[in-house]
């Protein structure tokens, strides 16, 4: 079957084989971008053509090169159009002003301006989704933060001054976030361990997704944890941790937690010797696609 300016249809699985991007990314993609603009077969199958897959193809080049996804699929949309493929702007179509204001986030918060920086978080929010602006603004807005406080061009002033508005913002998504009837997830990190805007980011996908959070958040004695988990019986326990010096000393006690309880550790200073070790899950990616990928307990 073809489309109808003529070019050959694939189904999804097709696509994806070929591609060699899965299909739950694809649609991720198509939902959330409006990168691809399947037809519908009699049968009310999805069917995507070759501009589909060339699409598909130069997103890939340009997150190779860098770009965030969202950035990148903003480069590709804008290519079809300059080479007057004109799409119509369809509701995925993701906002023009949205690439910019990652920028004018950065300058506000480098300048101490909390209104702007505010207002461009507004902007964000109201353009685009808040797992498109956790993991393609904030996130990474952090890490470069981290680079930047490293090699010298952002002071300690400016990176305090950034993650305590970040904080702010993420404290407000999580309100609520203890209600509904959902699985529970106690979300900790343990003593000494100051990092806890990823596992907030973690906690706000996960209760999105129906979780309730018990959340103690950053510094928790393990003699704390384990008292919760005996109290709250929740389903799962996500300790997260920056540097690997504050999971190793607890090692022991942190064994007889995960034979209480599901117990998972995420963070770079997880790693794959001390989960092994104590028996529990490593969570090795992003705190959004890890929260997507966690199951319901059965
Ligand atoms: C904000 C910040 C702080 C804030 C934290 C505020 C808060 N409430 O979280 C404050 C000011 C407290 C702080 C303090 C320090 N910090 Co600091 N901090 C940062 C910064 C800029 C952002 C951290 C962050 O949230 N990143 C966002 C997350 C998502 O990115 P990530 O940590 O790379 O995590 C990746 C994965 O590990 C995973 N992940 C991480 N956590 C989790 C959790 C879950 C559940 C999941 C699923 C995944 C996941 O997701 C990411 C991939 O997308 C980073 C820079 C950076 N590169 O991250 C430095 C950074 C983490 N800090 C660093 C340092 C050195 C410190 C201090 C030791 C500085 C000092 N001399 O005092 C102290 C230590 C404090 C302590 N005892 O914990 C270093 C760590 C280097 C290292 N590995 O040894 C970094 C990397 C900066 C740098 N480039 O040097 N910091």
């Amino acid at each position: 079957m073809d489309t109808p300016d003529g070019s050959p249809v694939l189904r999804i699985g097709e696509l994806s084989r070929r591609l060699g991007v899965s299909e739950h990314v694809l649609r991720a993609w198509e939902s959330r971008y409006g990168l691809l603009q399947p037809v519908r077969s009699a049968g009310g199958f999805r069917l995507y053509s070759e501009a589909d897959e060339s699409r598909i193809r130069r997103m890939q080049a340009h997150l190779a090169r860098g770009l965030s996804a969202a950035e990148a699929a903003r480069a590709v949309l804008g290519e079809d159009n300059g080479a007057g493929h004109g799409r119509a702007a369809g509701p995925h179509r993701a906002a023009p002003a949205a690439s910019e204001l990652p920028g004018a986030l950065r300058q506000a918060l480098d300048a101490f301006d909390e209104p702007a920086a505010q207002a461009a978080l507004d902007r964000l929010m109201s353009d685009l989704s808040v797992t498109t602006v956790l993991r393609d603004v904030v996130l990474p807005y952090l890490t470069e933060l981290g680079e930047r406080w490293e090699s010298g061009t952002a002071s300690i002033a400016q990176e305090h001054f950034a993650s305590n508005l970040i904080r702010g913002r993420l404290a407000g998504l999580a309100r609520g976030w203890g209600n509904g009837h959902g699985p529970r997830a106690v979300l900790a990190c343990p003593p000494g361990e100051l990092h806890d805007l990823a596992l907030m980011v973690f906690g706000i996908m996960l209760n999105r997704n129906g979780w309730r959070i018990d959340y103690l958040g950053m510094n928790t004695p393990v003699e704390e944890l384990t008292k919760t988990v005996d109290a709250r019986h929740p389903d799962l326990v996500v300790l997260a941790a920056t540097l690997p010096e504050n999971l190793e000393p607890h090692a022991t006690q942190l064994t007889a937690l995960a034979q209480r309880s599901q117990l998972a550790l995420a963070g770079a200073g997880a790693t794959p010797q001390i989960a092994g070790a104590v028996g529990a899950r490593l969570l090795t990616g992003d705190p959004v696609t890890e929260a997507e990928n966690i199951q319901w307990p059965r």
